[in-house]
């Protein structure tokens, strides 16, 4: 199916790599956090083709930051997520669910705790500034909270260390996952992690100040040239094999960290208590109603997933794929869908009704990487 473009206004927010990103040949864009988030270069499957083998750079400027600065900011992180970070440090970086009070997830970020007293909280697409601002509000408590100007560059795929070598003169090889360094850059220090939206390894620079995106950038693509660096988004297909969840698509504020396989970022029973606790540690305990699974589709490749498809055992519907893409090295259709718990093991005897006919479909025990 044909799909028509996207008209780009003020209001629809460019990043500071934006121009960058056009001159690279960016050929489709999302919109998340009401900003440009890239979606495809050459094609959705050059780009997966490329990010598995090389090294990408992203601009993922849309994973906006809501920081919190002040003296009750460690209180107010504590109470906005299920996940323990009481004990943070300055040299980790965390997944964290925000839930609601009826444990509905409010978006799943990564936070930084960039000072003593100060956090960033790297969203995902919804609007955590105000929801952030109105508890602090409602509980009068002793922080600011703003947007930052801080944009985020990602260096993704099998080279990314060698490229960031190149550019920063450091062996990041032994950090570990989710671990901050610091590096610098002309007069400046920036912030970065071991992370990112891939399973193929890399960085992710939270780049402060957007007079120096475009420098960073071209440093980069100078250093990456022996490397085949190429620009690069958050791939449709990587992230589905990878079971990585996309708010707003894989679960919304209807969904409870629990049923979205998140128990592991919930701090364990009778700890600290968060905005959505009882409900939470009651559902930690019954268990939940439905999961989210890796799930194969056969047939053809798919076409987009633009509304949730039912999943059928005979004539019951037992659940809904909520992301879908045709896999080149797995040869098949991965997707990511929430099922009933009663039907969720490993098994091939259901269906999905996708736009194009009805699928046989397959549930995995993991991801597909
Ligand atoms: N990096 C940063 N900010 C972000 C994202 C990111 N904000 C928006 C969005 N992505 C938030 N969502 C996610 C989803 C998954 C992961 C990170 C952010 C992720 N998950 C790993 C997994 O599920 O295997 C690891 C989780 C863990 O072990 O802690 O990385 O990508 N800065």
């Amino acid at each position: 199916m044909h799909t028509p473009g996207i008209s780009i206004t003020r209001r629809l927010r460019q990043t500071p790599f934006s121009k960058k990103v056009f001159g690279a040949g960016v050929s489709n864009f999302t919109v998340y956090n009401h900003m440009l988030l890239p979606t495809v270069f050459k094609s959705i499957e050059d780009d997966y083709h490329h990010l598995k083998s090389a090294v990408q750079v992203w601009d993922v400027s849309c994973e906006r930051q809501v920081e919190i600065v002040g003296r009750d900011a460690k209180k107010l992180v504590n109470l906005l997520t299920p996940r323990d970070l009481q004990n943070l440090s300055l040299d980790k970086c965390s997944y964290a669910p925000i839930t609601n009070i009826s444990g509905g997830i409010i978006n799943d970020p990564v936070i930084v705790k960039v000072e003593e007293d100060r956090y960033w909280i790297s969203i995902a697409d919804s609007d955590v500034l105000l929801w952030v601002s109105g508890i602090a509000t409602g509980l009068s408590l002793e922080v600011k909270i703003f947007e930052p100007d801080v944009s985020i560059l990602g260096i993704q795929g099998p080279l990314s260390n060698d490229l960031m070598k190149r550019v920063f003169g450091i062996d990041f090889e032994n950090i570990k996952l989710f671990s901050i360094v610091k590096v610098p850059f002309k007069d400046t220090n920036f912030i970065a992690a071991r992370s990112g939206y891939s399973k193929q390894g890399g960085f992710e620079i939270y780049v402060e100040g957007s007079i120096y995106a475009e420098d960073l950038w071209d440093t980069f693509f100078e250093a990456g040239k022996p490397l085949d660096v190429a620009a690069g988004c958050p791939n449709g297909i990587e992230r589905v094999e990878a079971g990585l969840l996309s708010y707003g698509n894989d679960m919304t504020i209807e969904n409870n960290p629990i049923e979205c396989g998140l128990e592991k970022f919930c701090s364990p029973l009778s700890e600290k208590s968060y905005i959505g606790d009882k409900v939470l540690r009651k559902i930690m305990k019954t268990g939940p109603d439905k999961i989210i699974k890796s799930i194969e589709i056969s047939g053809k490749p798919v076409p987009l997933c633009m509304e949730p498809w039912p999943l059928y055992f005979k004539d019951k519907k037992i659940g809904q794929i909520t992301s879908a893409a045709f896999s080149p090295n797995f040869q098949t259709n991965v997707s990511l869908g929430m099922i009933s718990i009663e039907y969720c093991n490993e098994r091939s005897d259901i269906n999905v009704r996708t736009p194009d006919g009805t699928r046989s479909a397959k549930i995995h025990e993991k991801s597909f990487i």
